[in-house]
């Protein structure tokens, strides 16, 4: 019998707004708009994003900014706030590695999960799914929407139907009631091409398509056409394919209060190389490439690399080029606000194995992926070192 499998697309809602809705308590209710400067109407440039709001109005990304304007003029419009966006979106996707190493992230605020197995240590998948959610708004004070099906294409939809804040499940039995009714627009990956001339073939929802004779369907459309007509019919056997070609993986922290005890900091770049290790171990991933960023009270910003002949993923080597880089900075005593570590300039750990050294994998290997092993069980927290046993967000 084939393994039932329970696939989660999620998707935060309003990403880049509801960012700037909870970092600033008075945008809370209020049409908030993120793009270009609207220029009282006269601006160029488009709408990347807007709050709920905004959305009554008729405002939506990619809708010039001057009609977003001209629509609600009382809207509060922000620029967006890339490296504040990014540093939400990289806690979200930790979030995910410690329920499933099975993580295909799709955008920045946007991912599928294979759920399959996680059973014994998160409950029955649903639950996994509303644990999913908590944990994202209890780091981020953000909310998600999640799609809970058996295959991408339903998740995915699922997703999108009760937005925001939404939790929908369907289940295998229910599947096909569920795609039957929707336009063919839902159909991610369908061309607006492909739609229009199924459209003039009386075809406009799923289920109609569904009902078509598979012949039909590719005399009319060719091979593509024969995917179609099976997606439809609720026959959509695509993975959650990990992401293994990652340019680069990095982690950040930004101190309660800045600070410039060399203890403290030491710690937490101690902690962020080992989450940085351990989220390129499982990828099969190792770089050459090693960045630390430095953020002081003041704002000011520094980026520091070194690039090494071997390819590597061991957190004692990352720390140790990171405490190389870091020292001369931490050296002034400076207060420090923020914290970065990153690894990129990548090789699959395979071909470094056979390239670097045959002889297979020495003992801190094993080490790792004991480690590995028992945090995938248990949870990334369940192990770590007594030297980053630091209090953290
Ligand atoms: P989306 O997930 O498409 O949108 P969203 O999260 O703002 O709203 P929803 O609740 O409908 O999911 O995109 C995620 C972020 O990507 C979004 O906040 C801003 C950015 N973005 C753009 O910059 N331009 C675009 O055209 C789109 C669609 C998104
Ligand atoms: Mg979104």
């Amino acid at each position: 019998m084939l393994k039932r499998r329970f696939i989660v697309h999620l998707d935060m809602d309003a990403f880049f707004a509801s960012i700037e809705q909870r970092d600033n308590p008075g945008l809370r209710g209020q049409p908030v708009v993120i793009g270009a400067d609207p220029k009282s109407g006269r601006g160029r440039g488009v709408v990347a994003t807007c709050s709920y709001e905004a959305r009554k109005f008729g405002i939506h990304s990619a809708l010039p900014i001057s009609s977003a304007y001209r629509k609600c003029p009382r809207a509060v419009f922000l620029r967006p706030d890339m490296e504040k966006y990014s540093i939400v979106s990289d806690r979200i996707m930790e979030i995910f590695y410690t329920f499933t190493h099975a993580v295909e992230p799709v955008s920045i605020d946007e991912a599928f999960l294979d759920i399959s197995d996680t059973y014994f240590h998160f409950g029955t998948p649903l639950q996994a799914c509303l644990l999913i959610k908590s944990r994202i708004k209890e780091v981020t004070g953000l909310t998600a929407s999640i799609g809970l099906a058996p295959n991408k294409l339903v998740a995915k939809i699922a997703s999108e139907i009760n937005k925001p804040d939404g939790m929908v499940e369907v289940a295998p039995e229910n599947m096909l009631a569920f795609l039957r009714p929707l336009d063919l627009k839902k159909i991610w990956g369908l061309g607006e091409k492909s739609r229009l001339a199924l459209n003039n073939a009386g075809i406009r929802t799923i289920g109609e398509l569904a009902d078509r004779n598979i012949r039909e369907i590719v005399t009319l459309f060719g091979k593509n056409g024969a995917y179609f007509w099976q997606l439809a019919n609720g026959i959509d056997e695509r993975e959650v394919e990990p992401e293994t070609e990652a340019k680069s993986i990095s982690n950040e922290f930004t101190f309660e209060n800045d600070t410039s005890a060399l203890p403290e900091i030491r710690a937490v770049l101690l902690s962020l190389c080992e989450k940085v290790s351990s989220r390129l171990r499982p990828a099969g991933s190792k770089g050459r490439t090693v960045t630390l960023k430095i953020r002081f009270a003041d704002f000011q910003t520094f980026t520091r690399a070194v690039t090494m002949k071997e390819p590597i993923d061991s957190v004692d080597i990352i720390y140790r080029k990171i405490t190389l880089l870091a020292d001369s900075f931490l050296a002034k005593g400076k207060k420090v606000r923020l914290v970065g570590v990153k690894v990129s300039g990548f090789i699959p750990a395979d071909t470094r194995a056979t390239l670097f050294k045959p002889e297979g994998e020495n003992r801190s290997e094993k080490v790792y992926r004991a480690i590995d092993e028992i945090r995938e069980r248990f949870g990334y927290d369940a192990i770590c070192r007594s030297s980053t046993r630091i209090t953290r967000k």
